[in-house]
């Protein structure tokens, strides 16, 4: 995190947690949300119902508060705030989420899922209870599954058109080892960085690219760096709205289930928004000159994965058995 984010973050923080204390014992304690995006972001569109219906479904019992931007800190440092209780509650990734689920871990071996369908499919049934369950041994509680479509390539330089193209470039990923791997198959160079680092990175030519869905590629403004947008694909990642286990677990029954319709809801209204934004996005890109290119041959690029899937298995026997479900709910 670059030095004004860090103090801006911790000057933030403080004010929070100072409004908390005034408040005192008349209100609630707010509970502090971690979100990465910005205003009008599907994802903020869902956090805020959920707080919404939180605040009107207690009379104001019960406090929860959006926090966009990233401004409370990087998604790898959220994830152990959440779990510690440092912050309330929060949306996250299931990429870097991985990192510290390893049942979570299988949705980011590229390509696992074929379309959204097949990964809605999938978390909907068994294979999204043996994640939850992971997840909550964590110390995060799940309440809900939001999308965040598929991700493709993007870059400065040309359109990547077969696994050749990537030579010599170098790409930011997410926090996780296996996006390493990923793009090193492909025959490219990654780097994992904070996501509020990547616009000036590619600005700067430190990176030549990145990967993303179309709403984030707008919103943080990476289309206007790297022009072209190459439709590989290759991760479909559920993101999972959740919050501190033990804060959960201290809630009455009444309030639980308030918790938990409060998150279905949002997560339909996320859900539904998301699929009108992630078109509308394609658009707007395209239009201010982006050039998207189809990738009508995935092999090659699903051919670079075997040894990302072996090596996976080899090492994470446990997951080997939730692989071979993905993969069989989709046959
Ligand atoms: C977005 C995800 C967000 C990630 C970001 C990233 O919604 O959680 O932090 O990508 O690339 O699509 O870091």
């Amino acid at each position: 995190m670059n030095k004004f984010l860090k103090t801006t973050t911790l000057t933030i923080a403080a004010c929070a947690m100072g409004a908390t204390m005034l408040a005192g014992v008349a209100q609630a304690r707010e509970w502090r949300g971690w979100n990465i995006h910005p205003p009008g972001y599907p994802v903020t569109i869902g956090m805020e119902k959920f707080a919404e219906l939180i605040n009107k479904g207690s009379d104001g019992r019960l406090e929860a508060k959006v926090y966009n931007n990233g401004v409370l800190g990087d998604q790898p440092d959220a994830i152990q705030q959440v779990r510690l209780g440092g912050l309330d509650w929060a949306e996250f990734n299931l990429g870097p989420l991985g990192e510290i689920v390893p049942e979570a871990n299988v949705v980011s071996l590229p390509f696992i899922f074929k379309d959204m369908d097949s990964m809605h499919k999938v978390m909907d049934g068994p294979v999204g209870e043996q994640i939850s369950a992971g997840i909550r041994n964590a110390g995060l509680e799940p309440l809900a599954y939001y999308d965040s479509g598929a991700r493709s390539f993007y870059n400065t330089k040309k359109p990547i058109e077969k696994p050749e193209d990537m030579k010599g470039m170098k790409f930011r990923v997410m926090s996780n080892d296996l996006y390493v791997q990923m793009v090193a198959a492909l025959g490219g160079n990654a780097t994992p960085m904070p996501y509020g680092e990547v616009f000036q990175s590619l600005k700067l030519g430190v990176i030549d690219g990145a990967e993303n869905n179309y709403p984030s590629y707008e919103s943080s403004g990476h289309y206007e760096a790297a022009k072209y947008y190459s439709v590989t694909q290759h991760l479909i990642l559920p993101e999972v709205l959740c919050m501190n286990k033990d804060l959960y677990d201290s809630l009455s029954d009444d309030d639980k289930k308030l918790v938990r319709d409060a998150a279905m809801q949002s997560a339909e209204l996320q859900r539904a928004t998301w699929s009108k934004v992630a078109e509308e996005d394609k658009k707007k890109v395209e239009a201010s000159g982006v050039k998207v290119n189809e990738i009508t041959d995935k092999a090659p690029f699903q051919k670079a994965m075997q040894p990302i899937y072996e090596k996976f298995e080899q090492e994470n026997p446990d997951q080997a058995e939730l692989v071979k479900a993905i993969q069989a709910a989709q046959k």
